[in-house]
């Protein structure tokens, strides 16, 4: 629901796949690089999912609040793509298809892209979403123009105001989008209620420029620029109600995000931009950059009660905050009979994990990719008690383990049984049958199947015969 920051990337190297955690005043965060990239964004954030970035290749996608939750979402055929905004089971983002971008929109997974382009658009962005509306922007023969979807492309709805230079739309909730138009040479922050005939101009007296890239219920936030100062502040609908949020001190400030009566962004304290919260008026604003870092931005906000998380990034690496401690069910999950000098040994096998009540009930349910030493974290909403944990990996067979939160921390291993080449989670006739197909084959082969390779040595031989023969009829834990 909010604004990308235009932030400079940090070159500092926190090491594949790590997690991070910090404390700073009551405000715990963790970045959550997923394995194989350097760098991250989280861009926006639902309960506790967030959609972002991932650098170097510029990868779009979510988490579930930690490293080894990581979903690409990049489109088959995409150079590169950005997740912004995500409502539910929905992201929005934008991807490059033959160095041109495309607003589009994503249900949980790359193939599920459902490109938002409107017809005669040269270049498009997602922006935010809300229920069933997307926001953004298109470059249409007539020039820069604000715009909403409702799913589709052919949904467009044009919001360029009359007479305005150019416009973007940042932000929607419900009815409202919030952005900005360019009127006489100057951006000034924008509002609309689903048409370009519902322009209202937000641009405060003396602001050289404004927007407004996030807005909740009847509160607009963004920032405006005052004698070459970016102030942040928040709007309740006219230009007239704007309040000054820039700390005391501070060289500048902006607000990307609100939820409730908390404001979220970032304020420049001495050079540096420092993450931060408000609730209304500049002298409650909170630094919530941890200690030893160099800079962060908050990018969102969301509030449940009294469970409140903030997502952005720290030098660098997407970063998600919470009030409290963080709650974690982390441990290590061992596939059986890989070959150590294997790349596989140490880290990026994936599979899920599901937390079931003692009864058998799923309560949740993550993708996960391995770390090094085969080490996984997950954030979990479950409260104290005991449960079971269900770990499946590729060829792998699933393990239940009975375990207990306690204090928001739980800790679960497994080792599981190898042999389960085509994933039915049983060691039988089928697996057999592949693996006779991909005999002696290497790495590179036709007929090479990596899922035959059950000791993940590059050749399908002997070994990978021995191992399905000592699992053979061997089956997984319900999941
Ligand atoms: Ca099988
Ligand atoms: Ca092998």
């Amino acid at each position: 629901m909010n604004r990308k920051s235009i932030a400079v990337l940090s070159l500092v190297f926190l090491g594949l796949g790590a997690s991070i955690q910090h404390v700073c005043a009551d405000w715990v965060d963790k970045t959550i690089t997923p394995y194989g990239f350097n760098g991250s964004a989280v861009n926006g954030l639902c309960g506790r999912t967030q959609v972002g970035v991932s650098m170097p290749t510029d990868n779009a996608g979510f988490w579930s609040g930690t490293a080894h939750t990581w979903v690409d979402l990049n489109p088959v055929g995409s150079s590169k793509s950005y997740a912004n905004g995500i409502y539910g089971d929905k992201e929005v983002g934008t991807a490059t298809f033959f160095g041109i971008d495309h607003a589009g929109l994503w249900t949980g997974s790359s193939g599920a892209w459902i490109d938002l382009n409107p017809a005669g658009a040269s270049v498009s962005n997602g922006n935010a979403i809300y229920c069933n509306t997307e926001v953004g922007v298109a470059i249409l023969p007539a020039g820069q123009h604000a715009g909403l979807w409702m799913g589709t492309s052919a949904s467009w709805v044009d919001l360029h105001p009359s007479g305005a230079d150019a416009s973007e739309a940042f932000a929607v909730y419900g009815n409202t989008q919030a952005g900005f138009a360019t009127i006489s040479g100057s951006d000034h922050a924008a509002l609309w209620q689903g048409s370009s005939q519902s322009w209202v101009d937000l641009n405060p007296a003396g602001a050289t420029s404004s927007y407004a890239n996030g807005v909740f219920g009847e509160m607009e936030v963004g920032c405006a620029t005052f004698s070459g100062v970016t102030c942040a502040g928040l709007w309740q609908g006219t230009s007239d109600s704007w309040i000054n949020l820039n700390p005391s001190g501070a060289d500048g400030s902006e607000i990307y995000g609100a939820d409730d009566d908390t404001q979220v962004g970032y304020a420049t304290l001495s050079g540096l931009d420092h993450a931060g919260l408000w609730n209304g008026s500049s002298a409650t604003f909170t630094d919530i950059n941890p200690s030893g870092a160099t800079f962060s931005y908050a990018q969102a906000i969301y509030k449940a009660g009294s469970d409140v998380w903030i997502g952005g990034e720290v030098d660098g690496q997407a970063a998600i905050w919470h009030q409290g401690s963080i709650p974690v069910i982390s441990g290590q999950i061992i596939p059986e009979d890989v070959d150590p000098d294997s790349d596989y040994y140490y880290s990026g096998l994936t599979g899920s994990i599901e937390i079931q009540s003692t009864g058998g009930d799923i309560l949740e349910k993550y993708p996960i990719t391995l770390s090094n030493y085969q080490y996984y974290e997950i954030i979990t909403g479950q409260p104290d008690g005991a449960y079971v944990a269900v770990a499946k990996l590729s060829h792998w067979l699933a393990q239940a383990v009975p375990f207990t939160v306690t204090g928001g921390t739980g800790s679960v291993s497994f080792s599981l049984f190898n042999g389960d080449i085509n994933g039915d989670n049983f060691v039988e006739d089928q697996d057999y049958s592949l693996l006779g197909r991909a005999w002696y084959s290497q790495s590179g082969d036709a007929n090479y199947d990596v899922r035959a390779d059950l000791n993940c040595d590059g050749r399908v031989e002997d070994l990978d015969y021995s191992i399905l023969a000592k699992n053979w009829y061997a089956s997984g834990d319900d999941f």
